[in-house]
C-alpha cells in the first residue's frame, strides 16, 4: 500500500474511535442501565481533582486508587481531596438508589464532572471500573498519552447478579510470584471480579510457608510440573497479596487441597503417608494418585496446624479444602476424613469451600461447593446439598476453565473438557446449569486457571483473555441483559484496552476486534 497519502489519520489508523464517538455499548460486564444524557461529553480536565467524602477511609482509598490508575497516562496530578469543589471525579457515599446494594453504583458524567454514588466503598470501586471503560483506551497505558480524555455523557445504574465473581489461579503446578498475582488481580478487577482463589498446594508443589511444618516449603516447594525450580510465598508475602486484594475489594480464598493432590506434602513428611514412606517429589501431570493417611492421628494434627495458620493469615470468610479427585482415598475414608476436617474449618470461624466431590461428605449448611464438571448428569448429592442450604460456586470446565485450549491448534492448555472458545464461555446460565441447584442456591461463578502447561505471565494472559471477561459478565449481568451479539462487540472494545496494558490476549475469530 502507498505510504503517506492513503494512510488514515493516526487516531483512526487501526479503526479506533475516539471516546466521544464511541457507542455507549463498550462496557464489560454490561451494566443494568446505561442512558445517554443530554449535554456535553465529560472531559477529565488537567486540573481535575478526585473528591472523596470526609471521614471515610474506604472511599478515600477508592479515590486514591482511581487517581493511581489515571495518572500515568494522563500525566495529570489528580489530587485526592475531601469534600472540595471543582472539576473532576466526585465519589459520594450517599444518594445512590437502594437497589444498587453493596456492590452497585450510579454514575453520571457530563462536562467537567463525573459523579459516582454508592452505598459502600466496594460500590464506588465497581463504578470506577465503569468510568475507566468509558474513557478512551489510552487511559490504560502506563505511559503518558495525548488527551483529551473524554467520556460520553451518561447515566449508569448498576449492580451485580451474583455476590461471588471469582478467578482461581493454580500456583502449585507452576509457581507465580507476588507481582504476577497482583497483575492478574489488576486485570480481573477491571471486570468487577471480587474473589481471588489461590490453589496453594498440589502434588507438584506446596506454595505457602507453614511455620509449624517447615519442610512443606523447605522441601515441598522445590518442584513443579516439568521439574522447574518451584517457589512459595512467605507468610509476609501472602499477607501482602491479601492486603493488595482487600484494598481492591477482592476476597482471597486460600485452597489447601486435601486429602488427595498431596504428593508434595507426602514427600516432605513420611509420617503422613499410609505406608510411612515419603515419595520423591512429583513433576508429572497425572491426578488422583496421592492421599494422606486417613487412619493416622498425625494427619489430623497436620491438617489442624495448617488450617490454623492459614485461617490466621486470611481475613476472608472461606477456607477451601479441595477434596477433588481423591481417587486413592476410599469412599468411606473420604467421608471420615471430611467429618474430622470440616469442624476444624468452623472452629476458626470460617466457611468450608470444596470442589463438588465434597458434597459426598456430611456438609454443614455453611459450606460452599465448587462445581467443576462438564454438566454430565450431576449426582443426586448436589441437589441434596443444595436442599440442605449448601451454596454453589459454578466453574463448569467446558465453559469457564481458562486452561482449556480455545481450539485444536491452540499451543498451550489441555483439552480434557473439550476446546472452549469465548462464545462457549459466555453462552450458559448459572441458574439452569445443574438440576436441583436453582439460582437461589448459586453464590456465583469462578474461572479457574490451572497451570500444568503455563509458565509465564504472558501465557496466563493468553489463556485468560478474553474468556475471563466473559465469565465476569456471566457473574455480574442479569440474564435478561445478556446477549452474545452485543457482548462480542463490547468485547471487541476491550482489545485496545488490553493492548494499552500490554496484555497478551487470544485474538478469537468469533470477535470483531477493532
Ligand atoms: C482437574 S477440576 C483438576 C485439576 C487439574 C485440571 C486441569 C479439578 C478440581 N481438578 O487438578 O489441574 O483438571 O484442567
Amino acid at each position: 500500500m502507498g505510504a503517506a497519502s492513503t494512510a488514515p489519520p493516526p487516531s483512526r489508523a487501526r479503526g479506533r474511535r475516539t471516546a466521544a464517538e464511541s457507542p455507549l455499548h463498550t462496557i464489560v460486564p454490561a451494566p443494568v442501565l446505561v442512558e445517554p444524557r443530554p449535554g456535553a461529553a465529560f472531559t477529565l480536565a488537567p486540573d481535575a481533582e478526585v473528591r472523596v467524602p470526609p471521614g471515610s477511609p474506604g472511599a478515600r482509598d477508592v479515590g486514591e486508587l482511581l487517581a493511581e490508575l489515571l495518572r500515568p497516562a494522563t500525566g495529570y496530578p489528580l489530587p485526592v481531596v475531601e469534600g472540595a469543589t471543582g472539576p473532576g471525579v466526585v465519589l459520594l457515599l450517599e444518594g445512590a438508589a437502594a437497589e444498587v446494594g453493596d456492590e452497585g453504583y450510579e454514575l453520571d458524567t457530563a462536562g467537567d464532572t463525573a459523579v459516582l454514588r454508592a452505598n459502600t466503598p466496594a460500590g464506588l470501586w465497581s463504578g470506577v471500573q465503569t468510568l475507566r471503560q468509558l474513557l478512551p483506551a489510552a487511559v490504560e497505558s502506563p505511559e503518558r498519552q495525548d488527551g483529551p480524555f473524554t467520556a460520553p455523557a451518561v447515566h449508569v445504574l448498576d449492580h451485580p447478579r451474583f455476590p461471588h465473581r471469582g478467578v482461581m489461579l493454580d500456583v502449585a503446578r507452576h509457581f507465580f510470584g507476588v507481582d504476577d498475582v497482583k497483575r492478574y488481580l489488576d486485570l480481573a478487577v477491571a471486570h468487577k471480579v471480587n474473589t481471588l482463589h489461590l490453589h496453594l498446594s498440589d502434588d507438584q508443589g506446596w506454595r505457602l510457608e507453614v511455620e509449624s511444618w517447615p519442610n512443606l516449603t523447605a522441601h515441598g516447594s522445590t518442584s513443579s510440573v516439568g521439574g522447574g525450580p518451584g517457589g512459595f510465598y512467605t507468610q509476609d508475602e501472602y499477607r501482602e497479596i491479601v492486603a493488595y486484594a482487600a484494598r481492591r475489594h477482592v476476597v482471597v480464598v486460600p485452597e489447601i487441597d486435601l486429602p488427595g493432590h498431596t504428593a508434595a506434602a507426602l514427600s516432605s513428611y513420611p509420617e503422613l503417608n499410609p505406608d510411612g514412606v515419603a515419595p520423591k517429589l512429583y513433576t508429572g501431570i497425572e491426578v488422583g494418585f496421592s492421599t494422606l493417611d486417613i487412619a493416622s492421628e498425625t494427619t489430623y494434627r497436620f491438617v489442624a496446624d495448617v488450617l490454623r495458620e492459614v485461617a490466621a493469615l486470611t481475613p476472608g470468610p472461606y477456607l477451601h479444602i479441595g477434596g477433588d479427585e481423591a481417587f486413592a482415598t476410599e469412599a468411606g475414608d473420604y467421608r471420615a476424613f471430611m467429618a474430622r476436617v470440616l469442624p476444624m474449618v468452623e472452629e476458626h470461624g470460617k466457611r468450608a469451600m470444596g470442589w463438588s466431590e465434597f458434597t459426598r461428605a456430611d456438609l454443614p449448611a455453611t459450606a460452599v461447593a465448587q462445581y467443576w464438571d462438564t454438566g454430565r448428569p450431576a449426582g443426586p448429592e448436589l441437589a441434596e446439598a443444595a436442599a440442605r442450604g449448601v451454596r454453589f460456586v459454578l466453574s463448569p470446565a467446558n465453559r469457564v476453565y481458562l486452561d482449556m485450549k480455545y481450539a485444536e491448534q491452540t499451543e498451550l492448555g489441555l483439552k480434557w473438557a473439550g476446546t472452549v472458545e469465548v462464545d462457549a464461555t459466555y453462552g450458559w446460565d448459572p441458574a439452569t446449569l445443574l438440576d436441583g441447584v436453582p439460582e437461589s442456591a448459586v453464590l456465583g461463578v469462578e474461572a479457574p486457571l490451572w497451570t500444568e502447561t503455563l509458565t509465564t505471565m504472558s501465557e496466563l494472559e493468553l489463556m485468560a483473555f478474553p474468556r475471563l471477561a466473559a465469565v465476569a459478565e456471566v457473574g455480574w449481568t442479569a440474564a435478561t441483559g445478556r446477549d452474545w451479539a452485543d457482548f462480542r462487540s463490547r468485547l471487541a472494545a476491550q482489545g485496545p484496552r488490553w493492548e494499552a496494558k500490554g496484555v497478551a490476549f487470544h485474538p478469537s475469530p468469533t470477535v470483531p476486534w477493532q
